[in-house]
């Protein structure tokens, strides 16, 4: 294990020790760090494979779909659809035509339509005493739709299903498509809702129940157990119900065509940003130069498909793909290759931003200090030119958070401690990069930049905690038993065993309960003091849904399993056949 591999060397400095005695110990260190290269030093591997997607197969890669034909056909149907929105008048039908737009990944284009629709909707039930629709689909869909869209809707129009025990009525059972709606509908609950909590139990016990006697059995209820809509990214959701759609009986042709289309269009714009992006990678060339590191450069720009699909969005995801470029080399850094000196070096380095001071840091940490400090001053030189205002030192405020956080990973590391679960969890929120992501997301898709929200910002607000949570357990779900093996820092679940006890497997059942109450975190909303445009919170909130997706069959960023490799081709390089 890594601990008898742990190079034997003085620490020279100790533990603790406050970055500014490092600054005497600078030189020195350079000098002793050099010529414990040649001797002693162990480092570990993060035994990370190469990348599947090589730089030749990505700039080979082609879309018909940049063609101007296929903008053109596609305006005349959201025409079409735009009439059909205006035309549609029973509450129902709208809600379902609302449904199938936002399923189908479309909604994006008739926002305002949307708004109004449901506007209406919600004003026409609040002054109905009794609610028409008893309907348990209705009922749901309706209560989804508008808490989806912010609106107040209170848990208590699902009264009307229980029984005088308060329970949800035996005879509903029969109902899978109710079922199905109101266990959708029970994943925007908040804190303390009880009837929504049942309502989630309950469907859960009957729909699985349903799923293992019967065969012929809905897919939909299948996939919906495996993860609910309200937790599944955009893009995923549009590639799967377009295919689900399609064999509907009564779809309508104008949707599928148009969703097909749009996705296909999307998709090329993707790909014009992945393959620019990739060739400022290559240019880089931090992966010849730092080859212990992940290589990922797909899968960074993938997270960012899913926490900001929108087709105008591609200069942000062109720089959030470099962040998470910088952090993934980053990470392996600090938990992998460099030895402690080094780190504390870099994190000295990384906190005063000294450019000038890099000739002290080994050869490795110098090519990638300045290749991030070249990127945080591209970007900041945007800011400024674009919006006005200098960010230089909020992001370098970032990265030195980050880096002290996976500077205390490594300290734990060393002594071999294991932080309670409190602890651990300040610590990870951090650690896990999630304030780094979307700070710099914050920068690029917000104009104009308050001064306000940037002072919200810095305090770690709670949306981005939320976020970071998620992000954080489910990575550790999917990557601690790897990272336990080569030696890391306990992650939550660990620390969560060794703080009270229990078995790897209750552990890890808590630690989904946490995921489950922070997404009632998340639901429960806004924080009124913080002026965040919707687009942030929406990043935000993606954000937690991609880990869970990228997380969802084991450790997709780092390991490059067949799922997540599916997921891409099916989101990134394959179009869908239009017929
Ligand atoms: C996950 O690696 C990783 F690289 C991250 C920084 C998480 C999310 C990253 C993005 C979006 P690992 P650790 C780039 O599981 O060491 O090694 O914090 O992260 O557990
Ligand atoms: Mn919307
Ligand atoms: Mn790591
Ligand atoms: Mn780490
Ligand atoms: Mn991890």
């Amino acid at each position: 294990s890594f601990k008898t591999e742990l190079p034997k060397m003085e620490i020279r400095f100790a533990l603790g020790t406050t970055t500014d005695s490092l600054a005497t110990n600078a030189k020195q260190n350079r000098i002793l760090a050099s010529t414990s290269y040649n001797q002693t030093v162990i480092r570990r591997s993060g035994k990370y494979k190469p990348p599947i997607w090589e730089f030749d197969y990505i700039q080979s890669l082609n879309s018909e779909y940049t063609e101007e034909r296929y903008k053109t056909r596609a305006s005349e149907m959201k025409m079409q659809v735009k009439m059909m929105l205006d035309e549609t008048m029973e509450p129902l039908d709208q809600l379902e035509l609302i449904d199938n737009l936002e399923r189908l990944g479309i909604s994006y284009h008739f926002e305002d339509e949307i708004e109004q629709i449901l506007a209406f909707i919600n004003r026409k039930y609040s002054r109905s005493k009794e609610p028409k629709i008893k309907d348990l689909y209705a009922t749901a869909l309706e209560f989804r739709l508008l808490r989806q869209h912010g609106f107040n809707v209170s848990q208590e129009r699902f009264d009307c299903f229980k029984n005088e025990k308060g329970n949800f009525k035996p005879s509903l059972c029969n109902d899978t498509k109710g079922l199905l709606q109101l266990y959708e509908a029970s994943f925007l609950s908040i804190e303390g809702e009880s009837t929504l909590e049942m309502a989630r139990e309950f469907t859960i016990k009957h729909l699985e129940d349903k799923s293992v006697d019967d065969i012929h059995c809905d897919p939909l209820v299948h996939h919906a157990l495996e993860i609910p809509l309200h937790w599944t990214i955009p893009r995923a959701e549009a590639r799967r119900f377009i295919n689900k759609y399609e064999k509907r009986p009564d779809k309508n042709p104008i949707l599928l065509q148009l969703a097909k289309l749009d996705f296909n269009i999307v998709q090329a714009t993707y790909l014009e940003e992945l393959k620019y992006v990739s060739r400022w990678w290559d240019r880089t060339c931090l992966a010849k130069m730092l080859p212990f590191a992940r290589d990922r450069l797909v899968e960074c720009f993938f997270w960012n498909i899913g926490v900001l699909f929108e087709p105008q969005y591609g200069f942000s995801r062109i720089d959030a793909t470099k962040v998470n470029v910088f952090i993934t080399i980053m990470d392996d850094i600090y938990d992998v290759y460099g030895t402690f000196e080094e780190l504390e070096l870099f994190t000295y380095i990384i906190e005063r931003w000294d450019v000038n001071a890099i000739e002290q840091l080994p050869d490795y940490m110098q090519i990638f200090y300045l290749a991030l400090n070249n990127f945080v001053n591209e970007m900041a030189y945007d800011v400024l030119r674009e919006k006005g205002i200098v960010i230089i030192p909020y992001l370098r405020k970032v990265w030195t958070d980050l880096c002290k956080a996976y500077l205390q990973e490594a300290k734990w590391c060393l002594t071999g401690y294991t932080p309670t679960m409190e602890e651990y969890m300040e610590n990870a929120l951090i650690s896990i990069s999630a304030p780094v992501i979307l700070s710099h997301s914050f920068f690029s898709v917000t104009n104009p930049i308050e001064k306000e929200a940037i002072q919200c910002l810095e305090k770690y607000p709670d949306i981005v905690r939320w976020s970071a949570t998620i992000l954080r357990l489910a990575d550790d779900l999917a990557t601690s038993s790897d990272e336990l093996e080569r030696g890391d820092v306990p992650k939550s679940i660990q620390c969560y065993m060794n703080e009270t006890g229990a078995s790897e497997d209750e552990s890890r059942k808590h630690i989904r309960f946490l995921i489950c109450e922070t997404w009632k975190k998340i639901n429960k909303g806004r924080d009124a003091n913080c002026p965040f445009s919707q687009t942030f919170i929406e990043i935000a909130v993606n954000l937690a849904r991609m880990a869970q997706y990228m997380y969802q069959y084991g450790d997709g960023h780092g390991i490059q399993n067949r799922e997540t490799k599916d997921r891409i081709l099916a989101l990134l390089f394959e179009p869908i056949p239009l017929k």
